[in-house]
């Protein structure tokens, strides 16, 4: 059944209603949808829009590992590379590998997961595929409180590459989320396993929506691909390729903090600078404006009485943006 909805999708080229398919195949538009989220699931990209149905956007398009090897070159990160087609989550996969035999540089990636996950527990949308979701893991031989800028850091490669490869006017919202148009592109989730004194190793989860041609209701007002945001169909190899390298310049051999070049640079990126922030404190809510990042990845917001504030972690909330 599934194979005759591809081939009627194909046949016609453009929306095909969920009418004239459950009339064509005899079963109901329940069923229908149903099918279409099993062929999501198996990787084809099916637009599906109110009024008009459902239009193929595309084919499961595996990655090519060589090219991507040979496209990364000498890089530390992703001098090996896992690549899967599915999986719960490629920061779980990175986490089963580093109890065994993981070494620093090993990149995970997956075409779509099952349990894709964002921070305190929530949920990141990563089943239908058109997306990248990959993680790095690292061992640097560094006490925990040397890497506290690597969310920071990482985020800022992405966006660097982003803007790069596409030319879309792609923004850092601190600490961890990529914007294109004040809508979420990208998120990062740092996990580490540590002693007192020393890391055992880091996991940097990324999680980049590139091809996706719509998202589910829960987040349709605050999500964006490269592709809905202007960048046309994007070369998923080779873009991965290019986020790979720019991380590997940016934090490949530099994992202490960010260069105070890179850090300026930074700054002119980062969408949160110059707007009002609220953070919550001990019970309390202290808004004040963004006004400047150090280099070991804290936000400083100067409230309204004058006083300066140090963010390290949790939850800014951004006025202006989602
Ligand atoms: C994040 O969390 O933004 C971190 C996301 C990290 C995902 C990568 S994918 C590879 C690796 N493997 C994993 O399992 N995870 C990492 P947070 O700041 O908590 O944001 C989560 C929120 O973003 C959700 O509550 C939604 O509102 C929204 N969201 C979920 N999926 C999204 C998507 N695909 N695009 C944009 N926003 C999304």
């Amino acid at each position: 059944m599934k194979r005759r909805i591809i081939s009627l999708l194909k046949d016609n080229g453009g929306f095909v209603s969920g009418e004239s398919l459950s009339d064509e195949l005899g079963i109901t538009r329940s069923a229908v949808w149903k099918h279409i989220n099993s062929l999501r699931e198996e990787g084809y990209v099916i637009e599906s829009v109110r009024n008009k149905g459902y239009c193929l956007v595309s084919e499961p398009e595996g990655l090519d590992e060589e090219r991507i090897k040979g496209l990364i070159g000498s890089s530390v990160i992703g001098s090996r590379l896992v690549y899967l087609k599915s999986v719960d989550s490629t920061n779980e996969e990175v986490k089963r590998l580093a109890r065994t035999e993981g070494e620093h540089g090993l990149v995970v990636v997956s075409d779509r997961q099952t349990s894709g996950r964002g921070r305190f527990s929530r949920k990141w949308v990563s089943e239908s595929g058109g997306g990248l979701y990959f993680s790095i893991l690292l061992r640097p031989d560094l006490p925990p409180s040397d890497i506290a800028s690597i969310t920071l850091s990482a985020g800022y490669a992405v966006c660097l590459a982003i803007r790069d490869y596409t030319g879309l006017d792609a923004l850092v919202k601190w600490p961890n989320d990529i914007i294109i148009g004040n809508k979420k592109v990208c998120g990062i989730l740092t996990e580490m396993a540590a002693q007192s004194d020393r890391i055992d190793y880091v996991v940097i989860g990324i999680g980049i929506n590139v091809n996706n041609p719509s998202f589910p209701d829960e987040i349709s007002d605050r999500a964006v691909s490269l592709r809905i945001a202007g960048g046309g169909i994007v070369d998923r190899s080779e873009f991965f390729a290019c986020v790979i390298n720019t991380l590997d310049r940016v934090i490949g051999d530099f994992l202490v903090s960010l260069s105070m070049d890179d850090i300026e640079h930074f700054k002119t990126l980062c969408a949160t600078m110059g707007r009002r922030v609220t953070v919550t404190r001990g019970g309390q809510k202290l808004t004040g404006v963004a006004c400047d990042v150090l280099p070991t990845g804290e936000l400083i917001a100067r409230l309204d009485d004058g006083k300066e504030i140090t963010i390290n972690s949790g939850e800014v909330t951004v006025q202006g943006i989602y």
